[in-house]
């Protein structure tokens, strides 16, 4: 099976709409430019699939302009976050009807900011997990140790008991869907990556928990992304590693010609 590699940007708590459509303008013309160069340099560019996450009210203004056929190469994009009911009398919560009418992609689940600044568990990821998928959105999800669990030698297992149990409500079918974002969370928005030998290790252990649980067919079609300072300087080193399928980018994706370069990249 060969995956699509992929590039999200999460742009977190930044962008209001007006400052989404420069981006998306923006962005647009570095594409292009980079596009010209790998012409001329008679380089055959990868079907990279590309998405960003804005914040909630900059959504439409992206599903509006990413709408423009012109934009080249086609834009996706989705939610940082979603609740995990239906509907009702849930103030200050966003469904994931919602998010599948204004046309998302993607949900992002289980972002170790959500999960530090809001009673945000496991036990909620999973029912989330099921909301997004019933809608016909693809979830990210998101899990990385934190710098405690690296040095006390836990490291990936702790990465791994988050994916079990967000996975927990899941059929082998919903699971070739998902897609894994490791983040380890000592490196998020630190400037600093694990080595990319680590991080190759790391996500074939995410691999085959995948294999054990749903089988080799599932395992070979998830998409399995890293997350945490991912940066224009040491994209192509980490996309080269065995098992990397494309990168989740914060603080850099806010820059829309570093984040067309991380996209050129992978
Ligand atoms: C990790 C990452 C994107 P940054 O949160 O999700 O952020 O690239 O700023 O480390």
């Amino acid at each position: 099976v060969k995956r699509r590699p992929m590039v999200i940007g999460n742009w977190k708590m930044n962008l209001d709409h007006v400052q989404a459509r420069q981006w998306l303008l923006e962005y647009a013309s570095s594409n292009t430019a980079w596009q010209h160069r790998m012409e001329d340099a008679d380089v055959v560019v990868n079907h990279v699939e590309i998405g960003v996450l804005p914040s909630f009210t900059s959504l439409l203004a992206i599903r509006d302009m990413a709408r423009d056929t012109t934009l080249d190469p086609e834009l996706f994009f989705g939610a940082q976050n979603v609740s995990e009911l239906d509907a009702g009398a849930y103030t200050g919560d966003i469904s994931a009807q919602m998010l599948a009418a204004l046309g998302c992609r993607y949900v992002l689940l289980g972002h170790s900011e959500q999960r530090r600044y809001h009673p945000e568990d496991d036990d909620k990821i999973d029912r989330k997990m099921r909301v997004v998928l019933d809608r016909g959105m693809t979830p990210i999800v998101c899990i990385g140790e934190t710098k405690l669990g690296r040095e006390d030698g836990i490291g990936i297992d702790y990465a791994l008991n988050q994916l079990v149990s967000a996975v927990r409500l899941l059929s082998g079918e919903d699971m070739s869907r998902v897609i894994v974002a490791y983040e380890p969370v000592w490196s998020i928005g630190t400037g600093m990556t694990p080595d990319p030998s680590v991080i190759e290790s790391a996500l074939a252990d995410i691999r085959d928990f995948i294999n054990a649980t749903f089988g080799a067919d599932v395992a070979a079609k998830v998409r399995i992304l890293y997350g945490g300072s991912v940066n224009p300087g040491n994209a192509a080193e980490i996309i080269r590693r065995y098992g990397v399928d494309g990168f989740l980018v914060g603080g850099a994706s806010l820059d829309p010609a570093k984040f067309a370069e991380i996209c050129h990249l992978a």
